[in-house]
């Protein structure tokens, strides 16, 4: 497995799936979501709204993940993952590292070879950057998978700082 780091937007990715940083509705928001939506379309949000109506009644719960078509982004796939939002009295990290985790599984469903990570909670969700990529890291190495080329794509050079010192 390759870990590399690139700076960008996420939506611009030719890998295999882009993981989405969303929201337990599925049904979109600002960040990492909105651009998501933005840029590939209406294809990815009538994806969602049936797997709301089909499988998560009471949306995707936080630290799981699901997949759905990427619609017109470069990318075959999107796998939407909740990531929790960062508590100061309470450690959620558990359920950041299962955001990673799940979405490799379900990229070894899809048969996903190359998969691009935002940082999953460091933006409205409020996650310390540092924190954030070391778990971010560490749970990529640690987790067996299928996909050889795993791409963080961070938006700011503060979080590519961030994940530069995790790696
Ligand atoms: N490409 C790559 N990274 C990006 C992009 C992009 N196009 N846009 C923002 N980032 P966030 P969260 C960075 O807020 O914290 C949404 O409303 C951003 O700078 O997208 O998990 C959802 O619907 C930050 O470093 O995700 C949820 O309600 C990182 O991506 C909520 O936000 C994650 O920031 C999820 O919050």
């Amino acid at each position: 497995m390759r870990i590399t780091l690139v700076q960008g937007d996420i939506t611009a990715q030719h890998v295999d799936a882009v993981v989405n940083a969303a929201n337990s509705s599925l049904l979109g928001g600002g960040g990492v979501d909105g651009a998501i939506h933005r840029r590939g379309g209406p294809a990815i949000l009538a994806e969602c709204r049936r797997l709301r109506a089909s499988h998560y009644g009471r949306g995707l719960p936080t630290g799981q993940a699901v997949a759905t078509t990427a619609g017109e982004l470069p990318a075959r796939w999107v796998i939407h993952t909740v990531g929790p939002v960062h508590s100061a009295g309470e450690d959620r990290s558990e359920l950041l590292a299962s955001c990673y985790r799940e979405s490799l599984r379900v990229a070894d469903e899809l048969g996903a070879a190359s998969v691009a990570f935002p940082a999953v909670s460091a933006g409205i969700y409020g996650w310390p950057l540092d924190d954030a990529a070391r778990i971010a890291i560490g749970t990529v190495r640690a987790t067996p998978t299928e996909v050889t080329d795993i791409r963080f794509v961070l938006f700011d050079p503060d979080a590519y700082a961030a994940f530069e010192r995790a790696l």
